[in-house]
């Protein structure tokens, strides 16, 4: 009933997970993998491997997260190692996807380099979003910047790759980078990373609650679905149909996945609920999915998927 087709493979269901949570170590991988999500990501690699912030930097909240991670992860290798291991096994399911976040424009294309060369045959994401690393400010809120970016890349690139976008908060911004994103092959842009340096404080302790950058951190979950749903539905009336969406932002339920749909992603990606509940959310969403599907008398995700009624 979920079947979802994506860069031209099949999956068997649109949930994955989104970059970032439960995919730092090759046992937190191994659980996606086990699980019934319908494709897993790694977390976004830099070229070395990275700490991140100092503790604590991630908290969850009653609607949702703000996290300070700053891009910890155990290094490019490590995370390539692991997706030509699996790819094979994974083929039936469709392709694994390889998350990458340069520290510079020059470590982007290092890395993208490196993958063309290796016989990977996944689905890359080149994250342009992360909010949490000091100093460094998120690459897709600099229009030109991505669209250099993007015009070297596609010199030497040929597999497929997708763009993690920041949300947008303007209606220009949203034309703007449409218009920027529909000059390239892309396979798909994932909106939205979390909504950038939020401050979360607890007023009984009259503090801040994560230590990186004097508390300002990402903010994930229920906060930010309605800035998901618009960013999901901006770019799927403003892109090429080629280019395919992934929804990212505030799925906690089967109802939160069927706006995603209803806006125009194709692909599902869930963070700060799979933080929270662990790999099993993928069977209760599923399932939660599928009955709304029924009540409505759906029989494929094709059925409604981007069909948002305007009044
Ligand atoms: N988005 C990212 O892209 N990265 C992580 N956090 C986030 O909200 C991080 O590592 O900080």
């Amino acid at each position: 009933m979920l079947n979802t087709t994506f860069a031209n493979a099949k999956f068997a269901n649109p949930f994955m997970n989104a970059s970032g949570v439960h995919c730092m170590t090759i046992e937190d991988l191994e659980e996606l993998k086990a699980s019934q999500a319908g494709a897993y990501i790694t977390k976004s690699s830099t070229l070395e491997k990275r700490e991140g912030n100092p503790l604590p930097r991630y908290v969850d909240l009653e609607l949702g997260s703000i996290n300070s991670m700053g891009l910890p992860n155990l290094g490019f290798d490590y995370y390539l190692d692991y997706v030509l291991k699996n790819q094979k096994e994974n083929a039936q399911e469709g392709p694994i996807f390889f998350s990458i976040a340069g520290m510079s424009v020059a470590e982007n294309i290092a890395m993208l380099k490196k993958i063309q060369e290796s016989y990977f045959s996944g689905i890359t994401e080149l994250n342009l979003s992360c909010p949490n690393v000091p100093g460094k400010p998120q690459l897709a809120y600099d229009f030109e910047a991505t669209e250099k970016l993007l015009k070297e890349v596609f010199t030497f690139f040929t597999k497929p790759l997708g763009v993690k976008l920041p949300p947008y908060f303007d209606l220009v911004h949203f034309d703007i980078m449409a218009e920027i994103l529909n000059q390239f092959p892309l396979t798909y842009v994932n909106s939205v990373n979390s909504i950038g340096n939020g401050l979360f404080i607890d007023p009984e302790a009259e503090s801040v609650v994560i230590k990186p950058k004097d508390g300002f951190g990402g903010i994930g979950g229920a906060y930010i679905k309605p800035t998901a749903l618009a960013n999901v539905r901006a770019f799927y009336t403003r892109l090429k149909p080629e280019i395919q969406i992934i929804g990212t932002g505030g799925i906690e339920t089967g109802q939160d996945a069927f706006e995603h749909l209803l806006c125009g992603a194709t692909m599902l990606q869930i963070g700060t609920a799979l933080h929270k509940e662990g790999p099993a959310i993928f069977d209760r969403i599923i399932k939660e999915l599928e009955e709304i599907m029924n009540q409505k008398g759906y029989q494929s995700i094709a059925d409604f998927h981007g069909k948002l009624k305007s009044l």
